[in-house]
């Protein structure tokens, strides 16, 4: 690959303190990083992306297995030996004038039997920086690995080559959107990112390996990759439940997983915020890890309301991307909480004040930062076999229609549920905002292979264990508005009672009435001590909108066509049968 690359140096990463520092003052010297106030924000850093590169790039983003029916119709393909060609010519010579940095890193702890180790080579210090916390790297991968190991390859480059004596710029980058590409060889399996340095398209452990090729091997294994966060309640008594949450983008899954609950004695701990593997352990219960270690979270937003132990957790060591620089050397974002500074520099470097009408930093503005200081991090949450989950939750941002909380009658339409999730769309997903985007799983980006033979690999489960120690399947939302267009429910910390909820279900008891489209709680049946909820606003959160349903009905059945003769028999049953049930 250096050959291929003509990089002018190679690197061998062994994730060490020294080594981070070495890069961090390189990228400091080269304008990539602005170190942040040692005393208000210690061993932090600033980047700013290029305008043209921040965000995911979905409509560069390829699965090229050896058919277009395999990758199904929520994919883009390309023939496999096309693509390699087009790639390869794009990556002769794309590292000149640079540093190959060989990133040996591991999704999954070490010591688990679902750990999956991949090398990345990439032409970008920030990658590496960001993949020392969003993973395990270093030399202890290399070890793992020994000289006859199994990995995954990612090739990286930020698509940029330098000129002999060429000034480089501060984040190099292909500005033409369409010279982007994001490309997975399931097969193989072996990923390639070629003109992006920004998140998810250049940090390939993460949705690159951790959800698109590990969703292809965790088929034929018998396993699951899932776009889940896992979190672990806990009630007054002691009582334990872990509960794996799936939600699309944007819709609030990093204040879930890290909530403070606002009921007394309830406990809630992170184990991970974004990603779970999912497997049938030996009890046949399902069991999930997280295979990350840090959380990229969208900073704007993130405030004392939303996400008290977000703000601590990025209170050091962490790398802010795309959000204000204050005057005295911190950071600052939109909804943050707290008064902006008076004035600062924007994400784009240019000097800004709160008046200028423009926002300081952008939606999609992230920070990078290590699982291991949240402070309120399971204590289980590296734990090789993982724990075993008590509920699985789906979730959306549903203005209309979808109550609080549905419990699914069984297995079989919870996986409909899950089939049937969508959300409006934000600033943070491409394409238009405020519209309904159907995104089964919240896997729509990051499903490797055909959607409809993912809905069955879901259905399988039933057969592959004792079908009473599967999770209950709940579908939730804090998004619902009344008519005056405000939100109906206060979310954030007040989701607990929600939780409550479901652990009392879980353990056999919390009141529930059997509807048509499933178990929903009665007005009465959360906890809302505390609270000033207008009954109103409850009934309408807890009861079925019959005109609603009829429409989600066929936006779902419209949403399944896509699939064909991949769409599982048992999900048209469920259809139908929600239908009739419905009248
Ligand atoms: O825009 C990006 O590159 C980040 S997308 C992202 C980052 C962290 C967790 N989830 C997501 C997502 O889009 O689901
Ligand atoms: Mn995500």
């Amino acid at each position: 690959m250096a050959d291929l690359c003509q990089p002018d140096r190679v690197h061998w990463c062994d994730g060490s303190d020294a080594e981070n520092q070495t890069l961090c003052d390189l990228m400091v010297k080269s304008g990539t990083l602005t170190r942040l106030n040692e005393t208000l924000r210690p061993n932090s850093y600033l980047a700013r992306s290029h305008p043209s590169d921040v965000a995911r790039v979905e409509d560069r983003t390829f699965i090229c297995a050896r058919t277009q029916e395999e990758v199904g119709p929520t994919n883009h393909w390309t023939e496999p030996a096309a693509m390699k060609q087009k790639l390869l010519g794009l990556f002769k010579g794309c590292m000149r004038g640079r540093t190959m940095y060989v990133i040996p890193f591991a999704m999954g702890p070490l010591d688990s039997p679902i750990c999956k180790i991949g090398i990345e080579l990439s032409d970008s210090p920030y990658v590496v920086v960001n993949m020392r916390i969003m993973t395990r790297m270093g030399k202890r991968v290399l070890d793992k690995l020994g000289a006859d190991g199994n990995f995954i390859p990612c090739m990286h480059s930020v698509g940029a080559p330098l000129a002999p004596g060429q000034k480089d710029v501060s984040w190099p980058c292909e500005p033409d959107p369409k010279n982007k590409y994001i490309v997975h060889f399931p097969d193989e399996p072996s990923i390639w990112s070629y003109g992006s340095g920004y998140g998810g398209n250049a940090l390939l452990g993460k949705k690159c390996l951790a959800l698109r090729i590990a969703s292809t091997v965790a088929r034929k294994e018998g396993w699951l990759a899932e776009h889940m966060l896992i979190l672990c309640v806990t009630s007054p008594e002691g009582k334990k439940n872990y509960i794996a949450a799936a939600f699309p983008s944007a819709c609030g899954k990093t204040n879930l997983a890290m909530m403070q609950p606002t009921l007394p004695g309830w406990q809630v701990t992170t184990l991970g915020d974004d990603i779970a593997w999912i497997r049938v352990g030996k009890d046949g219960r399902l069991y999930a890890v997280n295979p990350e270690t840090g959380f990229f979270g969208v900073a704007p937003g993130t405030s004392e309301d939303s996400n008290p132990n977000a703000l601590k957790t990025c209170a050091r060591n962490t790398i802010f991307t795309n959000v204000v620089l204050t005057p005295d050397g911190d950071v600052w974002w939109e909804d943050m909480g707290v008064p902006p500074p008076a004035k600062g520099i924007d994400w784009e470097g240019n000097e800004w004040t709160p008046s200028s009408g423009r926002k300081g930093s952008h939606p999609n503005s992230r920070f990078t930062t290590p699982a291991s200081q949240c402070p309120v991090i399971d204590p289980d949450w590296e734990k090789p076999e993982g724990v075993p989950l008590s509920a699985i939750l789906f979730g959306g941002r549903r203005p209309t229609t979808i109550p609080l909380v549905n419990e699914a009658f069984d297995w079989e339409h919870g996986v409909f549920m899950g089939s049937a999730c969508g959300s409006e769309t934000t600033a943070a997903a491409l394409g238009q905002a405020g519209v309904l985007r159907r995104d089964p799983f919240a896997m729509l980006p990051f499903c490797g292979y055909n959607m409809g033979d993912y809905f069955a690999h879901w259905l399988s489960f039933a057969e592959r264990t004792d079908r009473a120690k599967l999770p209950k399947v709940y579908f939730v939302n804090w998004f619902r508005k009344g008519a005056d267009g405000k939100f109906l429910w206060p979310g954030y910390g007040k989701n607990s009672r929600v939780l409550k909820w479901i652990c009392e279900r879980i353990a056999g008891g919390g009141k529930a009435q059997k509807t048509a489209i499933g178990n929903l709680p009665t007005p009465d049946a959360l906890d809302l001590s505390g609270m000033d909820m207008p009954a109103d606003a409850m009934r309408a959160l807890t009861s079925v909108d019959q005109e609603g349903w009829g429409k989600e009905i066929e936006d779902v059945a419209a949403n399944y066509a896509r699939f064909g003769s991949h769409l599982p028999q048992a999900l048209t049953e469920q259809l139908n049968e929600l239908r009739t049930r419905l009248g």
